[in-house]
């Protein structure tokens, strides 16, 4: 931990020995004014005190330690909270270090690529999404078919990709929803609603899969902030973004309407990767998934049973409640609380992640399972994907992990979707 005295030294240092010091200085007057550090925080109220400070948080090592990136002033005040802390190096630093190995000609100061680099040519960006979905309609015209549910706040479509048997057809079936990329740099799970797609309809054929298929209507939003994803790439080196590009960027994950801003799990500072917007829903990505979850109330009743909304990183599975610590709350009882933890646990057994309340890593508030569930009911799980661990690239793991950590998936994705019709089968409660 770098105390008040080392840090004077370092800073010295810093200008003495710019050479020697670099990687491992604390922050000097050259530095970008954003740092990338890890805190020591063992509880969930030591997490969200983090979170409260307004850094943006990267994601939880083994639930202990978590890379945070912070200004100079939540650097002061993650020093004030006493945690351990480690400063790791300056942020655009890290970000160019990410990109020198491989990066396709990166052209310094220049924008408009918008492609990946070279080592992420797997990874899709919106074109190449929009285009492979298409592709998947004109392959598999019965059992997949594609719509535009509205525009992101720069006007690119949000596709919602609907996978069934007699697809055309609003059959009686449970409905499923997979949420994928609320966040721009969480470049994974685009790959992993597109992968699920990929498996629902070229492996129909497959006893266990035409099943699934069969019985239920699975809807998939593979990149719910397109503008996020495109501003990511835009330069040629990735950018950390999160956020939607709604003026200085809405967190998405913070915008939704159940207890939205209620409890200190959101920031109100425009400029804080927590930002929850000026109201709910006031993200028009959000506004648009809102709308489309609420038609599909279909004569008073939600036909849409079950969500998992994908995130990365740290390979969690998570549940609701996260605006607070409490296991159960108006809305949710001791019985369905057991529901959501023991599929949640069931699911974590197949992929290796761990399980635990959303609230159990850190508060927050305006999130997507809160809102699908105490709106809903709605049997939402947020995944937290791979890596388990990492800083900056966390979000940006090579193209050659994404078929092992998407098929990582496999089991639990289809015990979800078998229990859509209803949860609480799980522990043996009829619906
Ligand atoms: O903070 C988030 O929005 C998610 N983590 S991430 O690092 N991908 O940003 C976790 C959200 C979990 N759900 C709730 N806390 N309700
Ligand atoms: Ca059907
Ligand atoms: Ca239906
Ligand atoms: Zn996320």
């Amino acid at each position: 931990m770098f105390t008040k005295r080392r840090g004077k030294i370092a800073a010295v240092l810093a200008i003495c020995l710019p050479v020697l010091v670099a990687g491992m200085a604390a922050p000097s007057n050259a530095d970008s004014g954003r740092y990338l550090l890890e805190v020591t925080a063992n509880t969930s109220a030591e997490r969200t005190q983090i979170a409260q400070l307004g850094v943006d948080v990267l994601g939880a090592t083994k639930l202990t330690t978590i890379s945070v990136v912070a200004d100079k002033a939540q650097y002061r005040a993650l020093q004030a909270t006493g945690l351990p802390l480690k400063y790791v190096g300056d942020f655009e630093q890290q970000l160019k270090s990410l990109g020198k190995v491989d990066f396709k000609d990166p052209q310094p100061g220049q924008v408009g690529t918008q492609d990946f680099p070279s080592g992420y040519a797997g990874y899709h960006n919106f074109a190449e999404m929009t285009a492979e979905l298409q592709q998947t309609v004109r392959d598999h015209p019965t059992l997949a078919s594609l719509r535009s549910i509205g525009k992101s706040y720069q006007n690119r479509d949000i596709w919602a990709l609907k996978v069934s048997d007699n697809v055309a057809t609003d059959e009686s079936e449970p409905e499923v929803i997979f949420t994928c990329n609320q966040h721009a740099r969480e470049h994974l799970t685009v790959e992993q609603c597109l992968q699920i797609i990929k498996r629902y309809t070229d492996n129909y054929a497959t006893p266990a899969i035409k099943n699934l298929v069969d019985t239920r209507e699975v809807w998939f939003i593979p990149m719910v902030n397109p503008d996020g994803v495109e501003y990511d790439i835009a330069t040629g080196s990735f950018r950390g973004w999160r956020k939607n590009r709604q003026g200085n960027g809405t967190d998405l994950n913070r915008n939704w309407g159940f207890k939205w801003g209620c409890c200190g799990g959101s920031s109100g500072s425009t400029t804080s990767d927590t930002y929850r917007g000026t109201a709910a829903f006031s993200a028009p990505e959000t506004n648009v998934i809102k709308n489309f979850v609420n038609s599909r109330v279909v004569g008073g009743v939600q036909q849409i049973k079950t969500n998992i909304d994908f995130h990365s990183f740290s390979e969690l599975v998570l549940w609701p409640f996260g605006y607070t610590t409490a296991n159960t709350a108006p809305g949710l009882d001791a019985t369905e609380e057991r529901a959501f933890r023991t599929l949640g646990q069931q699911m974590a057994a197949t992929n290796g992640y761990t399980p635990e309340q959303a609230s159990d890593l850190y508060i927050t508030d305006g999130s997507i399972d809160d809102w699908m569930w105490g709106q809903h009911k709605i049997w939402s799980y947020t995944f937290e994907m791979y890596p388990s661990s990492g800083g900056l690239n966390g979000f940006y793991p090579r193209d050659t992990v994404i078929a092992a950590q998407t098929s990582r998936n496999d089991r639990a994705v289809d015990l979800f979707v078998g229990y859509s019709d209803c949860v609480k089968r799980v522990i043996n409660v009829s619906c």
